[in-house]
């Protein structure tokens, strides 16, 4: 298959009888769904495109963390206490799995903290909204986790083999998040009417973030052509954003809630939904540091960055004696 003959989305990319024999040999093997690993020869645009995705992964679910975290002193019973604490430990985990991913590609996690601190690095508009209250954990596991899945799914067919296999593990733990935030949902909306309105309240405001999840439109997308040519990729933004409305939107009706889009309606023709225009304008404003909690999210990094200091200081120093200690044994 030629690489400009992939599903495109209206951005340009190289065809083979334009790339230099190094990149058109490399552009064969993604054709023929063979893996790319660390120590293989790769353009450096492929190689900067995973560091930049992948690192930026890793960020979201560290970052993700923080929304949820302030939950778990509050959480309503031991019960959901015990749950919530595991998802959050395994959010930690994905994204210890994807920075080791991403440092196969040469840059180290050291290089990767001090570019998110730095405001170089993106992470997840997501994680830019308030968690105000319980039922937000509820929609969070079912909207956000939900549309992280539909996501991560392809993401697991990814050409590089180790951002591959680190989402195999992540797509499954991440669906018993999802499968815990539908749980709580479904509590509060058989509960009282308070709760119920929770609920509704919890839909109302993390709908048309968890769709901008997706990133700009295709024809605002300035990755998905060479990212879908280099098979990191497999489907358009706007493809995902589809399937996610088209799965989620029935799980609101057996909820018996309203999601907040005049527009969303069942199109038989096309077999799927349509629905209303994501405001493009605020998911510009959050991902470029200007969303509800972009700097108390950037602060909370920077201190636990500060704050470990002493024990990164502790570990080398440890590791440098032991060495020593080798050295000098020999
Ligand atoms: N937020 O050309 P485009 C989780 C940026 S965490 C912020 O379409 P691409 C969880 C994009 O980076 C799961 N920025 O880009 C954790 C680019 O800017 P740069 C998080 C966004 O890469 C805890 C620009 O906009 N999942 O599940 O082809 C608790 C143009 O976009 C966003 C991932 O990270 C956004 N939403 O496609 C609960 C998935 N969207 O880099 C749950 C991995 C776009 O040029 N990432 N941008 O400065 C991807 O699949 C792709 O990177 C994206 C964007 C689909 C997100």
């Amino acid at each position: 298959m030629y690489a400009q003959e992939i599903k495109s989305t209206g951005k340009q990319v190289q065809s083979l009888e334009e790339m230099s024999p190094e990149d058109r040999a490399f552009q064969k093997r993604i054709d023929a769904d063979i893996k790319i690993e660390p120590k293989e020869w790769m353009p450096e645009g492929y190689r900067k495109t995973l560091i930049r995705q992948i690192s930026q992964h890793a960020h979201s679910e560290i970052v993700g963390q923080l929304p949820e975290g302030n939950w778990i002193t509050r959480a309503p019973t031991l019960e959901r206490k015990a749950i919530l604490i595991a998802k959050v430990q395994d959010e930690a985990g994905h994204g210890l799995y994807l920075y080791c991913a991403a440092e196969t590609l040469g840059v180290s996690r050291d290089q990767m903290t001090e570019q998110l601190l730095s405001g170089k690095a993106k992470y997840s508009s997501i994680f830019n909204y308030p968690t105000l209250t319980w039922a937000d954990i509820g929609a969070i596991g079912w909207l956000v986790d939900g549309a992280a899945i539909m996501n991560q799914v392809p993401l697991q067919r990814c050409s590089f083999g180790p951002y591959s296999r680190a989402m195999i593990r992540v797509c499954k733990e991440e669906s018993f998040h999802q499968r815990q935030g539908y749980d709580i949902m479904m509590k509060l909306c058989e509960g009282t009417p308070e709760q119920k309105a929770m609920a509704q309240d919890a839909i109302n405001r993390w709908w048309w973030p968890s769709l901008m999840m997706f990133g700009p439109s295709d024809t605002e997308s300035v990755h998905s052509a060479q990212s879908m040519a280099w098979k990191i990729k497999q489907d358009t933004n706007d493809e995902l954003r589809q399937k996610f409305v088209d799965q989620t939107a029935p799980q609101a009706e057996y909820l018996d809630l309203q999601v907040p889009d005049p527009d969303l309606k069942w199109n038989e023709e096309k077999g799927g939904y349509d629905f209303g225009e994501v405001d493009w304008a605020e998911f510009f404003q959050v991902i470029s540091g200007n969303g509800p909690c972009n700097k108390e999210r950037m602060a909370a990094r920077n201190k636990a960055w500060s704050d470990g200091a002493w024990f990164r200081d502790g570990l080398m120093a440890h590791a440098k004696k032991k060495e020593t200690r080798k050295l000098s044994a020999n």
